[in-house]
C-alpha cells in the first residue's frame, strides 16, 4: 500500500511512492542545472534545512526513477510550493501553480528502464503569483506533499465522485466515475463500482483522447449513517474491465450524510449541528507546512481534547490525509479554496481569476468525496463591498453551487460601518460567516458587533440563514506571563477567548465558532503591510497551542468555554 491516502486507493494499478531523498540544487534562472550539489528530503519545505532557512527562489530536485514495464507513466505530486515545472529525461513535460493542490501528468509510451525525473520549483514573489503573496502565513519552498508515479493502461479511472442522498428514508447514491482514454481510437469498457454490499456496473463507449463520465446509481441498504458521533466510512471500489478482463481500479473512501440549512441551524442528517470549530493552518515549527502523517495525527488529537467538532482549513485546500482524519475522527470540515484578503488592485488583476478558479476545481474535484467536508468556503475577507469583488465573488459560487450536497460560504469582515457599502455578496451564499476580533483589534464587544451583523443582513435579504462567526481570537506569546495580564500575555489571551466564546454562546442566532487559531504560525517579514511589525516573534501568536504544539492556557481556556455548550 502506499501511503498516499489513509487506506489502500489501488489493488490493481501499480504505484510506487516517490518520497525520500532527492538531489537538489538552488538556481538563477529557469533551466535545469548541470550539476546538483546537494540533496534534500522530499517531501519537505527547504526553509527546514538550515543553509536555506530564508531562501525565496529557484530550485531544482532531481531523483531516478525505475520504470518496470513500457506504457503510460503518471506522476502524482500532491503539492509544489507554489510552483513546478516537471521535465523527464530533460523534456518538459508540464508545470502547476499553486501549494495547496495536487496534479497529475500522464506521459504515454515510455520504455521500460532508468529515467530521469526532475523538477524546478518556484517559490517567488512575483506579477504571475496572485494568491502566494506575502501574507500574515508563509509560502514555503519545495515539493512539500508526497510524490508517486504509476503506470496506467490506455483507459484508466481519473477520479470519481460519490454523491450520498437520502429519499423516503432510504440512502441512495449517484456516483460519477471520469474515465479517460488515451489512444487513438474508441474503446468499449465496462466500468463497476461496489459498496457496503452493493454492485452496479455499466457499459460505455470512450472516444479516442478524451475523457467521459459514468454514472451509476446505487440504492443502499442497512448503512450507517456518517456523523461526529458515529464517524461511518465506508470503501468505494472502481474497476474498469475491457475485452481482456480488469484493467484498473480506484477505491475511494465515503460516507453516508446529508447537510442543509434550515431556520438558521445546520442541520445533518435532519438533526441541528452546533460547530465548534477551530482555524488550522498548515505549519508547524519543525516541518513548516510538509507536515507529516503522525503529527497530523496529533494535531486531530488536541482539536479533539479541546473538545471541538470542526475544522476550518484557512486560507486554502489542506492535504487529503488531513481530510481523511477527519473523516475517520468525525470532524466537521469547512474547507476553503486558496486566498486570503483580497483587495480590488488583486482581484482585478488579468491572473487572479484565472488562479483562483484553478484552484478551487482541483479542490472541488480531488476532495469531493471526504463525508467530513460539510461546508465548501473561498475568498476569505475579500472587497465583497465593492462592485469588483462582487464579480469575482459570483464567479467562485457560480462553481461551489455546483456541489449540491455542501453548503457554502465566505468569511466576510465586511458588516462594519467603515466599510463603505457593506457587504453586496450576502445573498451568495447558504450561511453568513463573519471575522471578529472583539477585544483585540477593535473597541466593540460581540454583542455590538453582531448587532451590526445581523443588521447587514436585514438590509440584504438574508435573515433567516444560519450565522456563523469565522474568527474570533487574541495573541499570547508562548510562555509570556504578566501579573497585570497585559496584551500578549498568555492570561489575556485566555481571558479574551473565555469571554468571547461565553457571550457569543449566548446568541441564539449564531450555528457555529470557528476560533482564530489553532496553533502560531510563520509569517512573511515582505509585503506592503509590513506584517512583523504587528506580529511579535515574526509569527501570528493567536495559536491555542504554539507552533510546536505546546498548549497554552487560552487552550484549556477554550476546552472549558467549548464544555459549557452541550449540543
Ligand atoms: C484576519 C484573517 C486571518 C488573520 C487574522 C488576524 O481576519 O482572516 O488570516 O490574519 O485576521 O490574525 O488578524
Amino acid at each position: 500500500m502506499s501511503t498516499e491516502r489513509v487506506f489502500p486507493t489501488h489493488t490493481i494499478r501499480e504505484q510506487v511512492d516517490l518520497d525520500g531523498i532527492w538531489e537538489f540544487q538552488t538556481i538563477e534562472e529557469c533551466n535545469l542545472p548541470g550539476d546538483y550539489r546537494d540533496s534534500i528530503a522530499v517531501p519537505s519545505c527547504w526553509e527546514m534545512a538550515m543553509p536555506y532557512c530564508r531562501y525565496r527562489g529557484l530550485a531544482a530536485y532531481r531523483k531516478e526513477i525505475c520504470v518496470e514495464k513500457s506504457g503510460n507513466l503518471r506522476l502524482v505530486f500532491k503539492g509544489i510550493s507554489h510552483t513546478g515545472m516537471v521535465y523527464l529525461d530533460g523534456s518538459y513535460i508540464g508545470r502547476h501553480y499553486n501549494a495547496y493542490t495536487p496534479f497529475s501528468l500522464v506521459i504515454p509510451g515510455v520504455d521500460k528502464g532508468m529515467h530521469k525525473l526532475e523538477v524546478i520549483v518556484d517559490n517567488r514573489w512575483s506579477e504571475e503569483s496572485r494568491l502566494h503573496i506575502p501574507n500574515d502565513y508563509y509560502t514555503y519552498g519545495g515539493i512539500t506533499r508526497s510524490v508517486y508515479q504509476e503506470l496506467v493502461p490506455d483507459c484508466f479511472i481519473e477520479r470519481l465522485e460519490f454523491e450520498p442522498r437520502f429519499v423516503d428514508g432510504n440512502w441512495f447514491a449517484q456516483v460519477r466515475v471520469i474515465v479517460r482514454n488515451l489512444s487513438g481510437n474508441a474503446e468499449q469498457v465496462r466500468l463497476e463500482g461496489s459498496c457496503a454490499g452493493k454492485k452496479e456496473a455499466v457499459d460505455i463507449l470512450i472516444q479516442a483522447g478524451e475523457d467521459t463520465t459514468a454514472n451509476l446509481e446505487f440504492h443502499f441498504e442497512g448503512v450507517t449513517a456518517w456523523s461526529h458521533e458515529n464517524p461511518a466510512l465506508y470503501l468505494f471500489r472502481a474497476v474498469l474491465m475491457t475485452k481482456e478482463g480488469e484493467a484498473d481500479d480506484l477505491t475511494e473512501r465515503v460516507g453516508f450524510r446529508v447537510v442543509e440549512q434550515r431556520n438558521g441551524r445546520i442541520l445533518l442528517n435532519g438533526l441541528p449541528v452546533f460547530l465548534k470549530g477551530i482555524n488550522r493552518h498548515e505549519d508547524h515549527g519543525n516541518c513548516g507546512c510538509a507536515i507529516p502523517l503522525s503529527l497530523m495525527d496529533a494535531d486531530i488529537k488536541l482539536i479533539e481534547n479541546l473538545g471541538a467538532n470542526a475544522v476550518r482549513t484557512c486560507h486554502y485546500p489542506n492535504d487529503e490525509r488531513f481530510l481523511d482524519l477527519c473523516d475517520e475522527h468525525g470532524i466537521y470540515v469547512w474547507e476553503e479554496s486558496h486566498d486570503r484578503g483580497g483587495d480590488v488592485p488583486r482581484l482585478t488583476h488579468p491572473l487572479f481569476l484565472e488562479q483562483s478558479m484553478a484552484v478551487m476545481h482541483e479542490m472541488l474535484e480531488n476532495h469531493y468525496n471526504h463525508p467530513s467536508i460539510l461546508i465548501w468556503g473561498c475568498l476569505n475577507e475579500a472587497a465583497s463591498n465593492e462592485e469588483e469583488g462582487v464579480r469575482i465573488y459570483q464567479k467562485h459560487f457560480e462553481l461551489l453551487a455546483t456541489d449540491k450536497s455542501r453548503l457554502n460560504t465566505f468569511a466576510s469582515n465586511k458588516y462594519m460601518e467603515d466599510m463603505g457599502k457593506g457587504d453586496l455578496c450576502l445573498g451568495m451564499e447558504s450561511l453568513c460567516s463573519f471575522n471578529m476580533y472583539p477585544y483585540w483589534y477593535g473597541d466593540d464587544t460581540v454583542e455590538e458587533d453582531l448587532e451590526k451583523m445581523r443588521r447587514r443582513m436585514r438590509e440584504t435579504g438574508n435573515e433567516g440563514k444560519p450565522i456563523i462567526i469565522s474568527e474570533y481570537g487574541g495573541g499570547g506569546i508562548y510562555n509570556f506571563h504578566d501579573v497585570m495580564r497585559v496584551k500578549w500575555s498568555e492570561e489575556y489571551q485566555a481571558e479574551l477567548l473565555t469571554r468571547a466564546t461565553k457571550e457569543i454562546f449566548a446568541q441564539e442566532d449564531v450555528a457555529g465558532v470557528f476560533v482564530w487559531q489553532f496553533c502560531d504560525v510563520r509569517i512573511s517579514q515582505e509585503g506592503p503591510r509590513r506584517w512583523p511589525m504587528t506580529r511579535p516573534l515574526s509569527r501570528n501568536n493567536k495559536g491555542v497551542v504554539d507552533e510546536y504544539r505546546r498548549p497554552k492556557m487560552a487552550y484549556y481556556a477554550l476546552k472549558e468555554a467549548f464544555s459549557e455548550r452541550k449540543e
